[in-house]
Order: C-alpha cells, then sequence, then structure tokens
C-alpha cells in the first residue's frame, strides 16, 4: 500500500518554549497548513504521554493530518497514531515494523550518508535527515550535513528525505530545490509569536518550490 508522507512536518515541543501544550501548537500547526505533527516529548509521565497522544490523534484525524509520535513505539500504538519516528538509538526499525505492520508510517533518523543507508536497509518509510544547518533544538544532534550532503542522500536513497535542523522560511525552498521531499521543524515554528502564521509562511514556501517542480 501506498503511504502519503507529508511536506511539512510541525514537531510540537513543550521545553523551548512553554505557552502552548502539545495540543494548542498541533492545532495551530493545521491552521497554518502543516500535514504532519510529530509528538515529540522526551520526559516525563508515560500515562500523561498517552493521555496527550490519544487527544491528538483525535483531532488530527478530523483535520486530516498525520500524526506520528516520536522515540515512542510504546505511545504509537496506544493512541493508534499513524506512525512512529525512531533515531539510530531508538527502538530498532525492523522489531518496530514486525510490530506495527506494513501500514504504519515509520520514519528514521540520519545524520549522515551511512545512518541514510541503515534507514533504507531497515524498512524506514522516509528519512528525516539533518540536522541540515546548526540547531539549538537538539544537543546530540551530529554533524551539520549541509545542503551538498542533502542532495547527496536524495540522489543515493529512494526514500521521501525530509530535511530537519535550522529549516526557516529562510532556507526552506533551497532544501526543496536541492530534493528533499519535505522539511520537519520545530524553533521555527512552536517558538514563534504566531506559530499558526509561521507555518503559513512555511506552507506557501514549499507550495511554490514544488509546483516549480510539477511544471
Ligand atoms: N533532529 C535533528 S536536528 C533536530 C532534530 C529533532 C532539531 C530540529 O529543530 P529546529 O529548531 O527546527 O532546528
Ligand atoms: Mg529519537
Amino acid at each position: 500500500m501506498t503511504k502519503r508522507i507529508g511536506r511539512l512536518h510541525i514537531l510540537t515541543d513543550t521545553v523551548q518554549q512553554t505557552r502552548f501544550s502539545h495540543v494548542e501548537l498541533a492545532e495551530m500547526a493545521f491552521a497554518g497548513g502543516a500535514d504532519t505533527i510529530q509528538l515529540r516529548q522526551k520526559e516525563g509521565s508515560t500515562r500523561e504521554l498517552i493521555e496527550t497522544a490519544r487527544d491528538m490523534k483525535k483531532r488530527c484525524a478530523e483535520a486530516g493530518v498525520t500524526l506520528i509520535v516520536n522515540d515512542r513505539l510504546d505511545v504509537a500504538l496506544a493512541s493508534a497514531s499513524d506512525g512512529v519516528h525512531l533515531g539510530q538509538d531508538d527502538f530498532p526499525i525492523p522489531l518496530a515494523r514486525d510490530i506495527l505492520g506494513p501500514d504504519r508510517i515509520i520514519g528514521g533518523s540520519a545524520a549522515t550518508l551511512e545512518e541514510a543507508e541503515k534507514c533504507v536497509a531497515d524498512g524506514a518509510d522516509y528519512i528525516g535527515f539533518g540536522p541540515v544547518f546548526p540547531t539549538d533544538s537538539k544537543d546530540d544532534a551530529g554533524p551539520v550535513s549541509g545542503i551538498e550532503v542533502l542532495a547527496e542522500v536524495v540522489r543515493r536513497y529512494p526514500l521521501p528525505i525530509i530535511a530537519i535542523g535550522g529549516i526557516s522560511i529562510k532556507n526552506a525552498a533551497e532544501v526543496i530545490r536541492a530534493g528533499a521531499h519535505g522539511i520537519a521543524v520545530i524553533s521555527a515554528v512552536c517558538c514563534q509569536d504566531d506559530p499558526a502564521q509561521a507555518t503559513r509562511a512555511l506552507f506557501q514556501a514549499l507550495q511554490i518550490e514544488l509546483s516549480k517542480k510539477n511544471d
């Protein structure tokens, strides 16, 4: 079956900013045109995270938006989310596939060509590649790839590549021109005064570049 991999992934963050909850951020992101929300919470109670994920899944389903849970296969299962996003040290992708089955989305993180190759071999549905640019949002983000390595990943590997790390309205068009299928952002939406408007600006930048590709 064909799984629809979104183009504009908003990772909800309640650590770098505390004004908005995950659910509030998700709703502002839908309002701005995001097609994928990734619930990303590294700390705290598992029960509360499951409650949040279930609430988000309901709202995402109503909005026709994909919900991916970062790191936590258990929470993705408990909330019947559309998928899970797994880093190189998280739950192994092949085992996650055995548990989730063929129809759920599994994204893998890669910071290098070798890690991208592993995501492909493991059976990921898309690769979150980066940090493409410097970021303050992840301490252990790995080496900054730059745009050339991003383009090389796109050339080499047959999966949708979602660029992440320091992506903003200033460089979103450039990463799409480099061949990325889409972008994933934290601070460019969650830390802005108006997250819905910030999402809308990114959405419009993507639309313009993607429509040029289809000309
Ligand atoms: N993975 C690689 S870089 C990164 C993650 C989660 C952080 C992205 O955050 P920002 O604020 O969009 O740079
Ligand atoms: Mg992870």
